[in-house]
């Protein structure tokens, strides 16, 4: 089997040695970071992220601090969401576009201050693209990617973990809500958050050198919850309706494609990419969306997207499927033209000899038993 060579040349997490020596067996590469994505036991992760709770360096997930006193008219510019009503200390999830109108990322947009916000990025190169834009439209705003590496804790047992690691403050947060706090001196932001459903919070780690002493006194603490180490997980996830930007979408996907329509405010002011979207969406018939599948077949385990027909037309393609514990078959998400997007349409789909059929399903996954 093939395998990524660890080395100098990409970058590596606070809590990579952590990982590492609590047994990561598979990563990918996240903003030229590595990140895990199995401790080599798929099916037992995803049990402890239901029922426990789990443990996850995603310090992948590089923060973009725009700072300055244009931020909040930059952060909105660039976000497709309305930023301008979102106040210090909550987060909001907003789909990023070019100027042609391609989802290039999806953030949670984090006002720290009033001139200085987080944009807590997906897998693409936001800062050098938010340079660009703040020289080229002159916003008076630096940028720049801070020392911040978030450490997640999910899972039904995380709320508990959270407040015997961080005192009572835990209760006084809600949803996409943050505080900087210290433990033991150790500096970070701590929010209600994470990518999963199953409830958690991301302690934004504000000081690099101090990965291996937060993640030792988190799992010390989660010993009482039997904490063990976890991934982003691609079943839990998919069930649950999270994009998982590159994997879902390729590039020419737009937000609206993306299925993160209900997040651009067309009408509020300009954004990036506004116009561009507007105009892709003239004739709608001729988009594509990202839908919801039931795959059918002997499926293998997939390293491409597949392509998709229907009576042997060519009609977009299986970006991601997976085994769904909770529903006890095949699952995934599919591109697939608006004409073919309609629940209960069949596909074809050619997984790389094996024929496989897919069918849209209207019911997210997670609803539907
Ligand atoms: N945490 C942090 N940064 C991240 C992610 C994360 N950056 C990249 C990636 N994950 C972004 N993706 C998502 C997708 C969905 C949500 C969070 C991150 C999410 N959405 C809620 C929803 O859709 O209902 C809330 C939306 C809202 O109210 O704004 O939770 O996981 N730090």
């Amino acid at each position: 089997m093939a395998q990524i060579t660890i080395g100098s040349r990409i970058k590596k997490s606070p809590f990579h040695a952590a990982a590492a020596a609590a047994g990561a067996t598979h990563y990918t590469i996240y903003n030229r970071m590595y990140m895990p994505t199995s401790y080599g036991d798929a099916l037992g992760e995803y049990e402890r992220l239901m029922t426990g709770v789990s443990i996850w360096d995603v310090g992948a997930e590089r923060q973009v601090e725009i700072e300055g006193p244009d931020a909040r008219a930059f952060a909105d510019y660039v976000s497709c969401r309305d930023l301008s009503t979102l106040k210090v200390g909550r987060g909001r999830y907003t789909p990023m576009a070019n100027y042609d109108g391609i989802l290039i990322n999806d953030p949670i947009a984090m006002p720290i201050r009033e001139d200085l916000w987080w944009l807590s990025i997906a897998d693409s190169d936001v800062a050098l693209f938010c340079q660009g834009v703040a020289g080229a439209e002159g916003f008076d705003v630096t940028v720049r990617e801070p020392d911040v590496s978030p450490l997640a804790i999910q899972g039904p047992k995380a709320e508990d973990l959270v407040r015997d690691l961080l005192g009572d403050i835990v209760d006084e947060i809600g949803f996409f809500q943050f505080r900087e706090v210290e433990l033991q001196g150790i500096p970070m932001v701590v929010m209600r958050s994470g990518w999963s459903r199953q409830g958690g919070f991301e302690l934004f780690l504000t000081d690099g050198s101090r990965g291996q002493e937060l993640w030792d006194l988190a799992f010390a603490t989660g010993e009482a919850y039997g904490v063990a180490p976890g991934t982003p997980h691609q079943m839990e996830r998919i069930e649950n309706g999270l994009l998982s930007y590159r994997s879902d979408t390729d590039d020419d996907t737009d937000p609206v494609e993306a299925g993160l329509g209900k997040w651009c405010n067309m009408d509020a002011g300009d954004f990036v990419g506004k116009a561009a979207i507007i105009a892709r969406h003239e004739d709608p018939d001729a988009r594509k969306l990202l839908v919801n599948v039931h795959i059918d077949g002997d499926m293998p385990a997939s390293e491409n997207p597949w392509p998709a027909t229907v009576a042997g037309q060519p009609a977009g393609e299986l970006r991601v499927g997976v085994w769904s514990p909770k529903l006890e078959r095949n699952i995934g998400l599919a591109l697939v033209p608006v004409g073919h997007a309609a629940p209960g349409t069949t596909l074809d789909v050619d997984a790389e000899g094996v024929a496989l059929t897919m069918t849209v399903t209207d019911i997210p996954f997670g609803d539907s038993l």
